[in-house]
C-alpha cells in the first residue's frame, strides 16, 4: 500500500555500526558511469507470443493479440516490449529456429501487423526491441539447405562442418537439448555442429559473408522501426579454434566451454560499428557462460559491444541444469550483489527473474501455495523494480503466475524437457520418479503456459484450443480480477514502476546491501547525491525481528506490501514483508 508520512526519527538497536562501517569491498562502485540514457530509464515487458493472446480462435496467440493488450502493458508501466521470435519457423524451439529471419511467422500475423506493432507503440510513446538469433538458424533456412547440399556449394562455409573421428563424431561436444551436438549429414557424409536442437546447426561467424548477412537482417528491422535487440547465446557465436574433447568437468557446464571464444569481442564490435552505432538502441545479449569478472568485457560503454547482458548465475541458484538442490538466502543476496558490480565502472545490468526459459520466480523463489502467493510475489517485485539496472518484466509475472502442474512427461511441450527425458529415463539411466519432481521444478515450460487474462475456461487466452495448457489457477490468478484491485499484485507492480519512474535515485542511484550475511532479510541502500533510499525485504514465510545493522533515520515510507505497518518500521518484519524507505542521507 501507498503510505505518505511525516518525518519520523526511528532510533535502532543499540550496538548496531553505521555505513561507513561496512567494508569497501560491498561498497557500490562508486565511479560508475551514472550518464543518462533512455534504456536505462527503460522497464521491459517480455512478451512470448504464442501464449499471450490469439485473436483468430487458432489456439496461438498473434501480433493482432498482443497489440489488443498494449494497453495492459502502458497501465502498468512498462516502456518496452521485448518479442521473441516473431520470424518464418518450423517451430522445434517456439521460433528459435528461423527459417527467412526476413519473414513475420504467420501463425503470428503479417508484416502489416508488425508494423502496425510498431507505430501502436510509438503512439503510446513506448518502444520495441526484438529478439535476434544468430547463433544458428533452422535447417530449414536456406542457407542450410545449400550449405548441406555439397561440399563445394557457395554456402558450405556458412556453417561448421567436420569430418567424423573413428566413426563417430569430430568431439565429445553435448547439446544443450541432449545428445551430441554434432549430426552426421547424409549427403556429404560430414557433421554439422549444432549446440542446441539437431534442427538449429550454428553459423560460422569466421566467415565474413556470415556477419554481412547479419547485419542486412539488423538493418532490416531497424528500418522497420525497432529500438533494440535482445540477442539470443551472443557469447557463443565465436567457436573455439581447436575443438578438443571437454573435460569431465567442463561437460557438466558446457555454456562456460562455448562462450567467450576467441573471436566474440571482433565481431561485437564490428557489429556495432557496421550496425549499432549511432542508433541509440536498447541492446542486450543474452551471456550464459559469461562470468561476472567477464562481463565489463561485454557492456562497458568504452568497449563499444552491448549495453547490458542477463547473466544467468541468480536463475541457477541450487540448479544443475535440470536438477535442484538447496540453496540459501545469502547465496541469493550474493548474486545480486555481484551483478550488479559486473559491469564495472562503466557498465550497467540488466536484471530479471523470470524469462520463457526459467520457472515462475514466486514458485521458484517465492511461495506460491495459498498462504505466500500474492505477499511472496510482491516481495519479488521488490527485489526486481528496487536493484539497480534496466528491470525485465516477463509476461504474467506482473500478476504472479505460478508453475503448472504436470503429471507425466507427456503434459510436457518443451523440446529441451523431452531431450531430458531421452537421455535419462528413455535411456534407461535413472529411473521416471528420479526425473519427474525437479524437472517439474525447473522445466522451462512452467513459464510457457498461456496469459492468464480472467477466469473464463482458457483465461481469455482463446477462443479455440490453445496450444498448450492454460494453468487451472487462471480462475484466481488473472488480469481481470487484479486490475482494480488496491491489494493486487498487479496494483502493487503499478506502483513500483511509479516509484521507480518519479524517483532517479532509484534508477542510478548507488545499490549497497547492508546485511550480506542476514539469512532471511535483504536490506538495501539506493543512494546518489540528492536522495537516499532503504529498502527491507523478508524474503522468507516466517515474520523477522530484525535489527538493521546500521543507523538510519527514516523520514517517509513510500510502499509497503504488508498493509498497515506500524510506522515507520514494523517491530517485526512479517512473512514476505518488503517497504521501500526514504531516509536521510
Ligand atoms: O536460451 C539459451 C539458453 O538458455 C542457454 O544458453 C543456457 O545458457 C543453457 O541452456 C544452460 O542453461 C536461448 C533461448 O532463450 C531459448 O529459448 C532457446 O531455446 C535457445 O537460446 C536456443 O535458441
Ligand atoms: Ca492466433
Amino acid at each position: 500500500m501507498l503510505t505518505r508520512r511525516s518525518a519520523i526519527c526511528f532510533a535502532l538497536a543499540s550496538g548496531v555500526g553505521t555505513l561507513s562501517d561496512i567494508p569497501l569491498s560491498r561498497k557500490a562502485a562508486a565511479s560508475t558511469d551514472n550518464e543518462a540514457r533512455w534504456w536505462k530509464e527503460a522497464v521491459v515487458y517480455q512478451v512470448y507470443p504464442r501464449s499471450f493472446q490469439d485473436t483468430n480462435g487458432d489456439g496461438m496467440g498473434d501480433l493482432p493479440g498482443l497489440i489488443s493488450r498494449l494497453d495492459h502493458i502502458q497501465a502498468l508501466g512498462a516502456t518496452v516490449v521485448w518479442l521473441c521470435p516473431h520470424y518464418d519457423t518450423p517451430d522445434i524451439d517456439n521460433g528459435y529456429d528461423i527459417r527467412d529471419y526476413r519473414k513475420v511467422n504467420p501463425d503470428l500475423g503479417t508484416m502489416a501487423d508488425f508494423e502496425r506493432l510498431v507505430s501502436e507503440l510509438h503512439q503510446r510513446g513506448m518502444r520495441l526491441i526484438v529478439d535476434l538469433v544468430v547463433n544458428h538458424t533452422s535447417d530449414e533456412h536456406e542457407w542450410f539447405r545449400q550449405s548441406r547440399s555439397s561440399r563445394n556449394n557457395p554456402y558450405r562455409d556458412f556453417y561448421i562442418w567436420r569430418d567424423g573421428r573413428d566413426g563417430g563424431p569430430p568431439n565429445n561436444y553435448p547439446s544443450f537439448f541432449g545428445g551430441s551436438a554434432w549430426q552426421l549429414d547424409a549427403p556429404t557424409g560430414q557433421y554439422y555442429l549444432h549446440y542446441f536442437a539437431r534442427k538449429q546447426p550454428d553459423l560460422n561467424w569466421e566467415n565474413p559473408k556470415v556477419r554481412q548477412h547479419v547485419y542486412d537482417i539488423m538493418r532490416f528491422w531497424l528500418d522497420k522501426g525497432v529500438s533494440g535487440f535482445r540477442m539470443d547465446v551472443i557469447p557463443y557465436i565465436s567457436k573455439p579454434d581447436e575443438m578438443p574433447d571437454l573435460s569431465p568437468e567442463a561437460l557438466i557446464l558446457p555454456e562456460y566451454a562455448y562462450a567467450n571464444g576467441p573471436h566474440v569481442h571482433d565481431y561485437l564490435q564490428e557489429m556495432n560499428r557496421e550496425v549499432l552505432a549511432g542508433h541509440n538502441l536498447l541492446t542486450v545479449g543474452e551471456a550464459g557462460g559469461v562470468t561476472f569478472e567477464q562481463t565489463p568485457l561485454y557492456v562497458g560503454s568504452d568497449r563499444h559491444e552491448l549495453d547490458m547482458i542477463f547473466h544467468f548465475d541468480l536463475a541457477h541458484l541450487g540448479r544443475v541444469d535440470w536438477k535442484m538442490q538447496p540453496w540459501t538466502i545469502p547465496q541469493l543476496k550474493s548474486m545480486v550483489i555481484q551483478e550488479d558490480q559486473s559491469g564495472g565502472p562503466h557498465g550497467w545490468a540488466a536484471t530479471f527473474l523470470e524469462n520463457h526459459d526459467h520457472p515462475r520466480s514466486v514458485s521458484r523463489y517465492g511461495d506460491d501455495r495459498p498462504q505466500g502467493r500474492i505477499q511472496s510475489a510482491k516481495a519479488l517485485a521488490v527485489l526486481l523494480l528496487m536493484r539497480r539496472g534496466t528491470p525485465y518484466i516477463y509476461q504474467g509475472e506482473e500478476i504472479g503466475m505460478t508453475n503448472i502442474p504436470f503429471s507425466s512427461i507427456a503434459d510436457f511441450e518443451d523440446i529441451n524437457a523431452h531431450g531430458i527425458w531421452k537421455t535419462t529415463v528413455e535411456s534407461g539411466a535413472m529411473d521416471a520418479t528420479e526425473v519427474l519432481p525437479d524437472l517439474r521444478r525447473t522445466s522451462r515450460d512452467n513459464a510457457r503456459t498461456p496469459m492468464q487474462w480472467d477466469a473464463s475456461e482458457n483465461g481469455g487466452f482463446t477462443t479455440g484450443k490453445p496450444w498448450f495448457r492454460v494453468n487451472p489457477n487462471h480462475t484466481e490468478i488473472n488480469v481481470a480480477h487484479q486490475k482494480h484491485d488496491p491489494q493486487s499484485v498487479l496494483t502493487f507492480y503499478r506502483h513500483l514502476i511509479a516509484l521507480r519512474a518519479n524517483h532517479r535515485t532509484l534508477i542510478y542511484g548507488a545499490f549497497q546491501d547492508v546485511d550480506p550475511s542476514h539469512p532471511a532479510v535483504f536490506a538495501f541502500t539506493r543512494t546518489d547525491q540528492n536522495e537516499r533510499f532503504l529498502i527491507l525485504i523478508n524474503l522468507t514465510g516466517e515474520p523477522q525481528n530484525y535489527v538493521l545493522p546500521m543507523t538510519a533515520r527514516i523520514t517517509d515510507v513510500l510502499l509497503t506490501s504488508t498493509s498497515n505497518p506500524q510506522s515507520p518500521l514494523p517491530a517485526e518484519l512479517p512473512a514476505w514483508h518488503a517497504g521501500i524507505y526514504k531516509i536521510e542521507a
